[in-house]
């Protein structure tokens, strides 16, 4: 049955539902578009969906809306004050309407008359009625980054897993995937002039597997479907420590000039570039050169975490240059909190992601200088590879472990960072034990929604009570979608 405007998550901004209002959509429904090219884009998309699910034609035609049952998208002449992602969707009788300033509202208004509908829509020739609760939505994001990391390193995923989670989180208008290319364990982009780092870095995983590694088209590829979803992609590229691959692909970047052995266990900080070596630098400016120039996005991530093998000045040093490079090439740096214990020149601008809860704060309040961005990560709340709870077989512990609720009841602004310093939020899932598409869907749902809504919804409409009856309402939709999500105990899902 049709979701009531109130059960969208991520909760939306303002919500006034009119019972008289229902919209239909039927065989006679067509998809008016106008103000421009996205407006084609996601008025294209949305057409697909509902014509996969409904088995209606529904043509697209440019132009506003008109008379008969017609599904308008709009862009332009939009409320200013909802910014790039925000949207309005009015629905009546006879239309509905969806309104925004850029393609990005458009599409989020898009996602929301998605979800608006009965999970059949999902699958192909679902049965209808397809009907859309009445009333209106004005929406906009709390916060500009809504991430989602997904680590390819310790396990490697193909394209389309990568695509399928994208089309996962873009469910919940997450807009920034930042995707973990490198580690001790594997080395996925191929980088021209350093053949080895994928031949032989990108060779294994954890366990032992055959690993693999994303071509440069390939990840073109990546960003652009992430970019049809409105996603961001954020490449890192971890150093100095976690490189272990990179390592054992070309000894000249050991100050031993020994090369170890690939690595597929799980341990962390046992590794180090060579801080002092002229051909770190080079390496560096190839693979993140490279990486730029592929990468539309503003932002490079440089990781920076665990350096436990590096000598803190040396440590020092080596951020320096790796956020100077990433300047040279037009892009800002993102790293992991302890990168921003660095002193940068003022007007650096970079985002510090803020991860490792087991330090009591110290990597925050160290990390919050004058104006770095901070992203909250915290390791006991957003991590998505911690356990459930003790019976979970996949997972880690470190922080955990983390429950639904844990993941959803949390406020970014308890955090002893200046509510301005706050960019957003992020959800990594770091896949030491996780190899399947499967695994990913298992730990990323039910909790990625939760941390989603922190993202994007007034802090006001934060209430786990009032949320898991929402969350349980997704079930339906994931089960059409094939989306092998956790029957947590904590939630009461319909029966199946
Ligand atoms: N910490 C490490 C990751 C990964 C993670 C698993 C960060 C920034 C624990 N660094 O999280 O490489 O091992 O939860």
């Amino acid at each position: 049955m049709a979701a009531n405007l109130g059960d969208i998550i991520p909760a939306p901004l303002s919500v006034d539902p009119d019972p008289g209002g229902d919209f239909t959509i039927d065989s006679a429904t067509v998809i008016a578009r106008s103000g421009g090219s996205e407006a084609t884009s996601v008025s294209d998309w949305l057409a697909e969906l509902l014509r996969h699910g409904t088995g209606f034609a529904l043509p697209v035609a440019a132009g506003a809306a008109r008379a008969g049952s017609v599904i308008a998208l709009e862009l332009g002449d939009a409320d200013s004050s909802l910014g790039d992602e925000g949207y309005t969707l009015a629905v009546s009788p006879g239309s509905v309407v969806i309104r925004a300033a850029a393609g990005a509202g458009l599409f989020h208004g898009a996602e929301t008359l998605r979800q608006l509908l009965p999970a059949g829509i999902e699958t192909a020739g679902g049965r209808g009625p397809w009907i859309v609760s009445g009333g209106k939505i004005v929406d906009r994001p709390r916060y500009p980054w809504r991430g989602a990391m997904l680590d390819v390193a310790r396990h490697f995923f193909s394209v389309a897993d990568v695509e399928r989670y994208i089309d996962e989180i873009a469910l919940y208008k997450i807009n920034v995937l930042h995707l973990h290319l490198t580690d001790d364990q594997g080395w996925r982009i191929a980088i021209s002039g350093w053949p080895r780092l994928t031949a032989v870095g990108g060779s294994t995983e954890v366990g032992g597997g055959a690993g693999g590694y994303y071509t440069q088209d390939q990840y073109r590829q990546i960003v652009a479907y992430a970019a049809s979803r409105y996603v961001t992609v954020v490449p890192e590229i971890d150093g100095p420590g976690h490189v272990n691959a990179a390592l054992a692909a070309y000894p000249e970047l050991t100050c031993s000039g020994t090369a170890p052995p690939l690595y597929t266990g799980i341990e962390v900080g046992f590794s180090s570039l060579c801080v002092g070596k002229p051909v770190t630098y080079r390496f560096l400016d190839d693979v993140l050169g490279q990486l730029a120039a592929m990468t539309p996005g503003p932002y490079i991530a440089i990781g920076g975490d665990e350096a436990k093998s590096t000598p803190p000045e040396d440590y020092v040093a080596f951020i320096e240059k790796a956020v100077q490079i990433v300047a040279a090439h037009g892009k800002t740096a993102v790293g992991w909190s302890e990168m921003a214990a660095v002193p940068l020149p003022s007007g650096t601008g970079i985002v510090a992601e803020y991860w490792d809860t087991s330090d009591n704060g110290e990597s925050l309040r160290t990390a919050v200088q004058d104006d770095v961005r901070i992203v909250l990560a915290p390791g006991n709340r957003a991590y998505l590879d911690q356990k459930y709870d003790d019976n979970t077989t996949l997972g880690l512990v470190w922080a955990g472990p983390t429950s639904v609720e844990t993941a959803y009841d949390w406020d970014p602004t308890s955090y002893e960072v200046p509510a301005g310093q706050v960019e957003g939020v992020e959800a990594p899932l770091f896949s030491e034990t996780l190899t399947t598409m499967s695994d990913i869907e298992q730990m990323a749902f039910p909790r990625l929604p939760g941390i989603a809504e922190i993202g994007w919804s007034p802090q006001s409409t934060h209430d786990w009570s009032s949320y898991r009856l929402r969350l349980a309402a997704q079930a339906p939709r994931w089960e059409a979608m094939n989306l092998d999500f956790y029957r947590s105990p904590e939630v009461s899902w319909p029966a199946g």
